[in-house]
């Protein structure tokens, strides 16, 4: 196996391809999107990763690497493309069988067809025989496929790709043994061998189990509130049990896989998943919730006077440290509050997400996080951003705060650390002057 094509240059494709190429492999990226090529050519990667830019340009010198718009001929094709859903929270596999198509016309006896794109139980079998019937190959002699689900965090891409462990699922024997030896070159990782059906299942179920336990981080969230307790505080010590590891409630599920995989099994098995579909609605209904406690604040201090509360929003990406706001419950908070400009004014801050993609929505912003705070009434924290974490809890003195993600107490926590006490620098002479209405 010498020559391999990866489809799809996104957040699982591009680092997938650069670390193949910088194993040896001759490697060809191939992406629909013409423009994506042209500045992945130039050494721009498109998205905002760690190490990304670096080992890109490497993999570029290098000789090994290149990308196209026209799919080659390799002796190992990998579809790295996105599986969104659709209507009716069905999984949208349009671009799986448009990656499927193209390989289909270029296939070869003695090819592998590796699916690391997510996708619901069933889809890699369905997959072969589409190849199969527009190819004159036949499926387990001629060719091979496999699914092997992607596992890495954005932000640790490059690190968990070589460094986790993998499932890999073969629809025979011949493309199991492939697949593991196409990965073995650079996943340092162990690579676990089943089959098609299980390796689908597999993939689902950790996203599932990730979104019910973040289901039940927000149920303890909202018993908390009930209570009058700080629900990091309750978690932070429930998780010193041996055996306990509950997750952080947020202002909700975003991004393009735990909010969406459940679905893929919901659609399959309608009758084994309500514990998946409560916890979806669970998740679901959390950003509601924020925009509601937002507009209940708005009211009351209107009651009091400040005609159109000033909400400063800080965080608009679906999680901390990332560029992306895919499905970021974040952004739905954002744009819904912009539509109230009768009970609220409204300014935004990320400094993670380029600004011509923030310029794209209808709402204010801010490049200065400083000006934000001493401008708002209400801090309105959506995104626990490590920036955000370093700095000094004094910042909000004399505002209100709704805090989704538990900056303030991780504030605190780091406050009580002696080796970063006096270690964040915070001008706070800057705000102080303009921070002292009294709104709480
Ligand atoms: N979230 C919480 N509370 C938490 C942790 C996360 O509300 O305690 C929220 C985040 O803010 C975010 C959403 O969940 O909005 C998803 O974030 P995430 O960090 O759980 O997951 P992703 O979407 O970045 O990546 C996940 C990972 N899956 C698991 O951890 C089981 C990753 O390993 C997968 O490769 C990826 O999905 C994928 O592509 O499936």
């Amino acid at each position: 196996m010498k020559r391999i094509s990866i489809l799809g240059l996104g957040y699982i494709g591009l680092p997938t391809a650069i670390l193949a190429a910088q194993a040896g492999y001759e490697v060809c990226g191939y992406d629909i999107d013409q423009e994506k090529i042209k500045q992945i050519n130039k050494g721009n990667p498109v998205i905002f990763e760690p190490e990304i830019s670096d080992r890109l340009w490497k993999a570029l010198q290098g000789g090994l690497f290149k990308v196209s718009h026209e799919l080659q001929y390799a002796d190992c094709f990998v579809i790295t493309v996105p599986t969104p859903f659709k209507e009716g929270n069905r999984a949208d596999l349009s671009y799986v069988y448009q990656a499927a198509d193209a390989i289909a016309k270029r296939l070869m006896p003695g090819n592998l067809v590796i699916i690391e794109s997510t996708i619901p139980v069933g889809t890699t079998e369905q997959v072969a025989q589409f190849l199969e019937k527009n190819s004159d190959l036949k499926l387990g002699k001629d060719f091979f496929v496999a699914h092997a689900p992607e596992r890495v965090l954005p932000g640790r891409i490059f690190k968990e790709l070589i460094e986790n462990d993998r499932v890999i699922g073969g629809i025979c024997q011949q493309s199991c043994k492939l697949t593991q030896l196409f990965y073995s070159k650079f996943v340092k990782g162990v690579v676990h061998v089943t089959d098609d059906k299980s390796a689908e299942m597999i993939k689902l179920t950790e996203n599932a189990s990730r979104d019910v336990q973040i289901a039940l981080a927000n149920q303890i969230a909202s018993m908390c509130k009930v209570a009058n307790l700080d629900p990091y505080h309750v978690i932070e010590l429930a998780n010193k049990h041996p055996r306990v590891k509950l997750l952080s409630p947020t202002c909700g599920v975003g991004g393009h896989c735990i909010a969406v995989d459940p679905w893929f099994l919901i659609e399959t098995f309608p009758e084994q998943t309500q514990l998946f579909q409560v916890a979806r609605a669970i998740n679901d209904k959390k950003p509601l919730t924020v925009i509601k406690q937002v507009l209940d604040k708005a009211a009351e201090l209107k009651s009091r006077n400040i005609s159109r509360p000033k909400i400063f929003v800080m965080g608009l990406a679906f999680k901390p440290d990332v560029d992306d706001i895919r499905q970021s419950p974040a952004l739905q908070i954002a744009t819904e509050l912009h539509k109230h400009a009768d009970a609220l004014e409204l300014n935004v801050y990320d400094h993670n997400i380029p600004l011509h993609v923030l310029q794209k929505y209808p709402f204010q912003i801010v490049s200065d996080v400083w000006h934000g705070i001493a401008w708002a009434d209400v801090i309105l924290v959506l995104v626990k951003h490590k920036e955000f974490a370093l700095m000094h809890q004094d910042v909000f003195c004399g505002k209100v705060v709704i805090d989704t993600c538990g900056l303030l107490y991780e504030m605190q926590s780091r406050q009580t650390s002696a080796i970063l006490e006096g270690a964040v620098k915070v001008d706070t002479a800057f705000w102080k002057t303009g921070a002292m209405k009294d709104l709480a």
